[in-house]
């Protein structure tokens, strides 16, 4: 699937304008660093990170002429013209008429939670995301997953792994009720599952089935366009399209895309809600006001609107996300040729490292995939992400949610880290994999109720517990 040599060395289509220097630390300095933040990669400090592989979040190189939009910022706090051109340019790539601009994307999930869910609805998706799921449980929600099997198989090499599975949706809407269903997210691709998209099939399949049943479809857009390469290369329909095309076919097929700017729009901060839904519109407008700020900025200056206007019309031109996935494959083909074993094919946004399988002799209660992501940094000061039970939090009765996955996100920023960084990221790995049977796993020392990933503390097991 593209991974020849010539697809890897493709040169990075940008020239570098401006550098931030990075630290090495010793090893013993990162194992007391580590030790300080509790073992949980996020509360580490940026400044002990060599190579920063946490998120593709808000991490993005920015081009000149968004660094210029900046000054272009009309900072009204009522109807400024970089709302304008940033409503303009959504409505120019994505399609739609109507747009609320938030702080970013969970600010989108939260007016949108708020505007469709009745307290007990039930909200399907294909697979959950962390806070997509939260803010539509904190509107009363149940959220229910119908992704193909497959997607939960790290070795399943499915073309479309993020791909909706029309039987189990169905299955759903007929057990509550097609009106207890208000909306269908999809998120395209699937970051929990190794950012695995979906086809333009399957989409309009369950678009079909959404309009015979009155559900809304929406879109989870932090990294459409990401999904939209994977179309081009692997959709035959698709051929010879160009991925500003394949977005506009996706959400033509949606009413409502919710979108994280943080990704595809190459900016640090900013996301938005768009809809072709005016009644939705009009409801999300209105809480805009009471959780963002007046609806013409969404809890964001005119120069960030700005640089949303730039980034939306430059990341559709296929040359950054060819690049950007060619990018992803280079490390994940480097970790596969030391044997590491990673998520099957590779995502658009990161390498997702199969924590199972690296450390078989870790039970669930070693919380695997995070006691993973703390070795990597002790050994190399590589920070990436545990995406496994962690992440999955407790269910209503504060039981652990049971996860099939227990993964660590190696996540690319756009356009930040060079090859030579990701030959690195790849040898240090190595050095974990290497001692990889004499790792322990980690135990909860404080944990917050809610999206607990983000600021729980650990410490070392005493001993490596073992399979059972
Ligand atoms: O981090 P926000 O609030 O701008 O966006 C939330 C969000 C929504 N959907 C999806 C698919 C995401 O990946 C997402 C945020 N992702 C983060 C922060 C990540 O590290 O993947």
């Amino acid at each position: 699937m593209g991974t020849d040599a010539l697809d890897l060395l493709m040169p990075e289509p940008y020239k570098i304008k401006a550098v931030e220097p990075i630290r090495m630390l010793t090893r013993p300095e990162r194992s007391k660093r580590l030790a300080e933040a509790g073992y949980n990669t996020f509360l580490l400090r940026s400044e002990d990170v060599t190579i920063d592989l946490l998120t593709d979040s808000g991490t993005n190189a920015m081009t000149d002429r968004q660094w210029a939009a900046l000054m272009m910022g009309d900072e009204a706090y009522a109807g400024s013209a970089s709302f304008e051109r940033f409503a303009k340019a959504v409505s120019d790539v994505y399609g739609y008429p109507f747009v609320v601009p938030t702080h970013q994307g969970r600010g989108a999930e939260h007016l949108l939670s708020k505007s469709l869910i009745t307290p007990g609805d039930t909200v399907p998706g294909n697979m959950y995301f962390t806070t997509t799921r939260l803010h539509q449980e904190l509107a009363g929600a149940r959220f229910e997953d119908v992704i193909i099997d497959e997607a939960h198989d790290p070795a399943a090499d499915h073309p479309f792994k993020g791909n909706v599975d029309l039987k189990k949706f169905a299955a759903l809407v007929k057990r509550v009720g097609a009106e207890r269903v208000p909306y269908i997210t999809v998120g395209c691709p699937v970051n929990l599952a190794g950012g695995q998209p979906v086809s333009l099939e399957n989409l309009r399949e369950v678009a079909q089935f959404c309009r015979s049943k009155k559900i809304m479809l929406v879109i989870d857009g932090a990294r459409a366009v990401e999904n939209a390469f994977f179309i081009q290369e692997r959709e035959k329909a698709c051929r010879g399209w160009s991925v500003a095309r394949i977005l506009k076919e996706m959400c033509a097929l949606a009413d409502t895309i919710s979108v994280s700017a943080k990704k595809d729009l190459y900016v640090n901060i900013g996301g938005f809600l768009a809809t072709r839904d005016e009644a939705l519109f009009k409801k999300a407008a209105e809480l805009c006001v009471v959780y963002e700020g007046l609806h013409t900025y969404g809890g964001l200056a005119g120069r960030d609107l700005e640089a949303m206007a730039v980034g939306a019309r430059e990341m559709v031109q296929d040359e950054w996300v060819a690049h950007r996935v060619a990018q992803v494959r280079y490390l994940g083909a480097r970790l596969e040729e030391r044997g590491i074993p990673i998520v099957k094919p590779v995502g658009g946004h990161g390498v997702f490292v199969d924590a199972k399988a690296f450390l078989p002799h870790l039970g669930p209660e070693d919380l695997i995939a995070q006691s993973l992501a703390a070795w990597i940094y002790e050994d190399s000061g590589v920070r990436g992400m545990e995406r496994g039970v962690v992440s999955a939090g407790r269910d209503e009765k504060g039981r652990n949610r049971p996860v099939k996955l227990e993964l660590v996100r190696l996540t690319l920023p756009r356009r930040v880290y060079t090859q030579t960084h990701l030959d690195f990221v790849a040898a240090g790995i190595a050095k974990t994999w290497e001692r990889r049977m004499e790792l322990p796993g980690l135990r909860f020392v404080s944990e917050p109720k809610m999206l607990r990933f983000f600021q729980s503390r650990f410490a070392p097991a005493k001993v490596a517990s073992g399979r059972r």
